[in-house]
């Protein structure tokens, strides 16, 4: 680490003022045995907007149970990830791959976007930050060179000049001949957009879960129980010693191009793997405590009304989901399906992108 933490946390403090909806709550109680998972009928509007997938609405148990709070076996999801409750959505297009560098570069060209890795925190917004961590950046992942307890993930996360979408790794890498890569360092309202410039919107954290499972109930993964069924990869993940090396025995070292990993069962790529996913709901952990007393069917959630997370309360931060190319089963196996992940909404990583989804015109709201 060098000048990074006190940029980052300065960064933190440049709050992004979005509302977000509070969830309904249906009275009626899920006529299904718990745990079903039940699909509508709602058909596919005709024609399919390019590049995406159409996800029929229906109710599921969303969340993942936590094994064994307090011990170490793997794979784990995050602890807040429980309680398991009843969640419907209906049905949205959803793109088939996070956006990739071709399309943001598309966009960018269109409009002439900067984003947030890419402009200058001032001395206005900063007041008592040292001149010196002023700077344009964003946070890019490191390997350490020994090994590490995996305690403190400052270890391996450095605040880097220079580093943004087009220099996800810093000034010296670039992403020349990465036009099919997902698009990286990007921040909450960048993403977002994007999304409005492309006629979509971001998906909530039920919507992304709910499509991850790919119309599968109850499972590990995004495409069963089994990790590697018949040997096979099943998504971008970190193999070998972590965070000293990656072996990329699954074919990459760091991130791979989109769509390289078999789809789940709604034709997506990668919704475990490769990049965290923005997604619109603020991050609480209790959020799901809170629905499950409400008791009934959560429909449609969009997340809490607010932001908390109370290990760094002044930050605010919105949900990420689908774990990344560091994910492993010695630190953080958020590969399963239903577990959760977090970021302050102005700090992009290499590890972090997006993809957005879109209603049908025909699609009344159920909120
Ligand atoms: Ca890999």
């Amino acid at each position: 680490m060098k000048n990074s933490h006190l940029v980052l946390t300065g960064l933190a403090l440049i709050t992004f003022l979005a509302g977000s909806a509070h969830s309904q709550q249906a009275n009626e109680s899920s006529s299904s045995e718990f745990g079903a998972t039940i699909t509508n009928n709602s058909a596919a509007p005709k024609s399919a907007p390019e590049g995406m997938v159409w996800i029929p609405g229906g109710e599921f148990s969303m969340g993942a149970a936590v094994n064994g709070h307090g011990s170490c076996e793997m794979p784990m999801a995050s602890n807040d990830s429980e309680p398991i409750h009843r969640v419907r959505v209906d049905g949205f297009w959803m793109d088939k791959t996070a956006v990739t560098n071709k399309q943001f570069t598309k966009f960018v060209e269109a409009t002439g976007y900067v984003t947030i890795a890419e402009r200058a925190p001032t001395k206005e917004e900063f007041p008592t930050a040292p001149e010196e961590n002023l700077v344009a950046g964003a946070v890019v992942f490191a390997p350490t060179d020994h090994e590490v307890p995996l305690n403190n993930y400052l270890q391996w996360w450095n605040y880097v000049k220079g580093a943004n979408w087009r220099h996800p790794s810093g000034p010296e890498s670039d992403i020349k001949g990465k036009e099919k890569y997902p698009v990286v360092q990007i921040a909450y309202p960048d993403a977002e957009a994007y999304a409005k410039w492309a006629g979509k919107r971001l998906p909530t954290e039920a919507e992304y879960e709910w499509a991850e499972r790919g119309g599968l109930s109850g499972k590990t993964y995004a495409w069963g129980d089994e990790f590697r069924p018949n040997g096979k990869w099943m998504a971008n993940t970190w193999q070998g010693k972590f965070p000293v090396k990656d072996t990329g025995e699954d074919g990459y070292a760091g991130l791979a191009p989109v769509a390289r990993f078999p789809p789940n069962g709604y034709g997506l790529y990668d919704m475990a793997g490769n990049v965290w996913e923005w997604c619109s709901d603020w991050y609480r952990p209790d959020y799901y405590a809170q629905l499950a007393k409400a008791g009934g069917v959560a429909v449609n959630p969009q997340g809490p009304a607010s932001p908390l997370d109370p290990s760094e309360p002044n930050e605010k931060k919105r949900v990420h989901r689908g774990g990344s190319f560091l994910c492993n089963d010695q630190y953080c196996s958020r590969y399963i399906v239903g577990t959760r992940g977090k970021g302050e909404v102005n700090t992009g990583t290499n590890h972090l992108g997006f993809r957005c989804v879109k209603e049908a015109s025909t699609k009344t709201a159920g909120r």
